[in-house]
């Protein structure tokens, strides 16, 4: 409104300058013509597009037929990627006829699981896999081959909660797509052990004992030495530990135990076999799961040689944990 007011005013203006002087018709004329022609909306396309902005904020006159409609859909960016629906995908690696997940997926520890980005083109376009989010331990998390390959695999070794992404990028390296999966490594067993430690090429191992027997001492210390032991019943398995990895960096040594005897306290131990030469000392973390559950999660500092008596676990007792936390040259 305002600007129309002062229009009016000013070709008002101009007509009664053109009247009095009577003279330079043409030049006055082309004057006004120039303001009319400046007063037009900016017809130049694909700019910001807001038309607002295009309004002479001078106080100039403008055209009455703002309304232009012609080219409000000229494309902004031609050249604007496209975006994929990446759909982030997993299942069991070593079993391929098993369902894909594409929000959560459920194994046991050590399960292998292979990746898929969903409905993305095999040629011209790359990948970039990373884990946002991972048990709060050392040992190696990692994809193979590598992170940049399509279907890249994992083996979850540790127990825990994982988040995982993909983002893919197009032959420009523009990201196109992006989608996140959880995956839950959750032990079946009633009792689960697992054994983590800060430094490679140091040896720690990881002992599970029965109430019956001596640290280091099969039948009734389960370790690298006496993996599989028998123990409760003879005719039955569900009550054996059973070692189910044994490493000499990083972990993780793990020790499942399907079903607890009745009454019976197993203790949990760490010792380090570690070469004085080569390594001081290394940070150790032990956790232990009950059915699942994350029941105890501890850590310490052990030397060259050192034991560490960690816990002593009876799942029926009211406080299935006893945190023991103590440290003994050798075992005790
Ligand atoms: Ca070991
Ligand atoms: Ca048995």
């Amino acid at each position: 409104m305002m600007m129309h007011s002062k229009g009016c005013l000013l070709v008002l203006l101009s007509m009664v300058v053109l009247v009095w002087v009577g003279c330079d018709q043409d030049t006055r004329y082309s004057g006004a013509s120039q303001v009319v022609d400046d007063g037009e909306p900016n017809p130049e396309p694909g700019m910001d597009g807001d038309p607002d902005e295009q309004m002479p904020d001078d106080g100039l006159p403008i055209d009455d037929e703002p309304e232009e409609p012609e080219e409000p859909e000229e494309p902004e960016e031609p050249e604007e990627p496209v975006a994929l629906d990446v759909v982030l995908s997993a299942r069991r690696s070593d079993i391929p006829a098993s369902d894909f997940a594409t929000e959560e997926l459920i194994v046991e520890p050590f399960s292998g699981v292979f990746f898929d980005p969903g409905a993305v083109p095999e040629e011209g376009f790359s990948y970039r896999w990373s884990l946002l989010q991972a048990p709060a331990v050392g040992a190696l998390v990692e994809f193979l081959p590598d992170n940049t390959v399509r279907n890249p695999t994992m083996t979850m070794e540790i127990a825990g909660s994982y988040e995982l992404q993909v983002e893919v990028f197009d032959v420009d390296m523009v990201r196109v797509g992006i989608d996140t999966i959880t995956i839950l490594v959750i032990p079946s067993e009633e009792i689960y052990v697992e054994l983590t430690w800060s430094t490679d090429n140091a040896d720690v191992d990881l002992h599970f004992l029965h109430p019956r027997g001596q640290w280091d001492q099969p039948p009734w210390d389960c370790y690298w030495g006496n993996r599989a032991p028998n123990w409760g019943q003879a005719n039955s398995s569900d009550d054996d530990p059973s070692l189910y990895t044994e490493s000499l960096g990083l972990g993780p040594e793990s020790i499942g135990l399907n079903e607890a005897e009745a009454d019976t306290a197993y203790e949990v131990g760490a010792i380090f076999f570690g070469d004085p030469e080569l390594v001081g000392e290394t940070f150790v973390t032990t956790r232990v799961f009950l059915n699942g559950q994350l029941g105890l999660d501890a850590s310490t500092t052990l030397e060259s040689g050192q034991f560490w008596h960690v816990v002593s676990v009876n799942p029926g007792a009211p406080e299935p944990f006893l945190f023991i936390d103590t440290i003994s040259d050798g075992f005790p």
